[in-house]
């Protein structure tokens, strides 16, 4: 949007982004209404009361309750109309549709690595289809990035350690910037990127020139690291006391420390670097520690790996 040919806003690349600039015009409204009542009365009292001008400067008044009522209801009015618009467009913003096409992405100092669900990665550029509802799954491997698209109006923390999400819409076709926008060391400044939004088209073909999906090298990692030597049956039993990964995500397993939990992206991903952390119930803690051996990608494609053993191809935290 620009007013008198000067750029105010980056251009609206996403479903949602009209509605956030909403907010900010809104909000900016309110407080520029606001100040311009302050600031004409203030102009106003300047030249009414400027010494030597012939008013009555006798009984000033103590208060006026009317007058105050009005302005603390008006104030909260005026509040509770910024609160609503910006918690609606807040909710539209953070909560992914369960309907989403699911890209990984995993930062680190300082660059943006793209992970595709047929398997085609990418570095500091993200292809995305038009039209289409994407959650990005994001996860750092060293300090805290920040996912920022603001074409797209939306940003959110990468953090090492743990999953987060955000997810877009796209509705034009170009290049857009990439961008970190949490301070993550000398190079944070150069940690950006594009995103180029072409048709679901040309993202298939595109995405088509790819060796191997994550699932597919998700299962090649489980048995490079012989995984299948404990969760697996060998003539119809479990050989060395190890849980069935079959159809856990989504599921909720019982604790052997009590309580249970969620199998979940999270889950699988603590299971596997730090087993002992939370034993499965009835189950010895035997599994080793993986902390260390495993790459963020790695770790991705292993969860991607279990999860299709559930029937589960996006992360929807087993909402199906
Ligand atoms: C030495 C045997 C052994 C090996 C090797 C092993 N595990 Fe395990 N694993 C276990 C046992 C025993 C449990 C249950 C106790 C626990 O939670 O630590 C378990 C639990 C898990 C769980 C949680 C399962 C649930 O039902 O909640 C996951 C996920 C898992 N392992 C993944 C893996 C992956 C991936 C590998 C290979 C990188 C692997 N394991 C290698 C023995 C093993
Ligand atoms: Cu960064």
């Amino acid at each position: 949007m620009k007013i008198g040919g000067v750029p105010l806003f980056p251009q609206q690349a996403d479903t949602g982004a009209a509605g956030v600039d909403m907010v900010a015009l809104v909000v900016c409204a309110i407080c520029g209404l606001l100040a311009l009542g302050v600031l004409v009365a203030v102009v106003y009292f300047l030249i009414r009361y400027r010494a030597g001008s012939d008013v009555n400067r006798d009984n000033p008044p103590e208060g006026h309750l009317p007058l105050e009522l009005s302005w603390v209801g008006g104030a909260v009015v005026l509040s509770l109309v910024m609160f609503i618009f910006g918690a609606r467009a807040y909710y539209d913003l953070r909560v992914a549709p369960t309907d989403s096409f699911e890209i990984e992405v995993v930062g680190r100092q300082w660059m943006w690595k793209i992970r595709h669900p047929s398997g085609r990665r990418e570095i500091n550029t993200l292809h995305v289809p038009l039209g289409t509802k994407i959650k990005l799954k994001m996860i750092s491997r060293d300090v805290i990035h920040s996912f920022y698209l603001p074409e797209f109006r939306t940003k959110h923390d990468v953090l090492p350690g743990r999953y987060t999400d955000l997810w877009i819409e796209p509705k034009k076709l170009g290049r857009f910037t990439l961008a970190c926008s949490e301070y993550c060391g000398t190079d944070h400044s150069r940690m950006k990127g594009e995103v180029v939004v072409v048709t679901p088209e040309e993202y298939e073909s595109w995405q088509a020139l790819s060796p191997l999906t994550s699932v597919q090298r998700g299962e090649r990692l489980y048995l490079k690291m012989a995984c299948d030597s404990c969760h697996e049956y060998q003539d119809g039993q479990v050989v060395s006391g190890a849980p069935l990964l079959d159809g856990i995500y989504g599921s909720t397993v019982g604790l052997e420390a009590g309580g249970s939990t969620k199998v979940d992206d999270d889950y699988l991903r603590r299971s596997i670097l730090r087993p002992k952390a939370q034993v499965v119930a009835g189950f010895q803690p035997i599994m080793p520690t993986y902390e260390g051996r495993l790459s963020e990608e790695e770790l991705l494609d292993l969860i991607a790996y279990i999860r299709s053993r559930s029937g589960s191809t996006v992360d929807d935290g087993g909402k199906k």
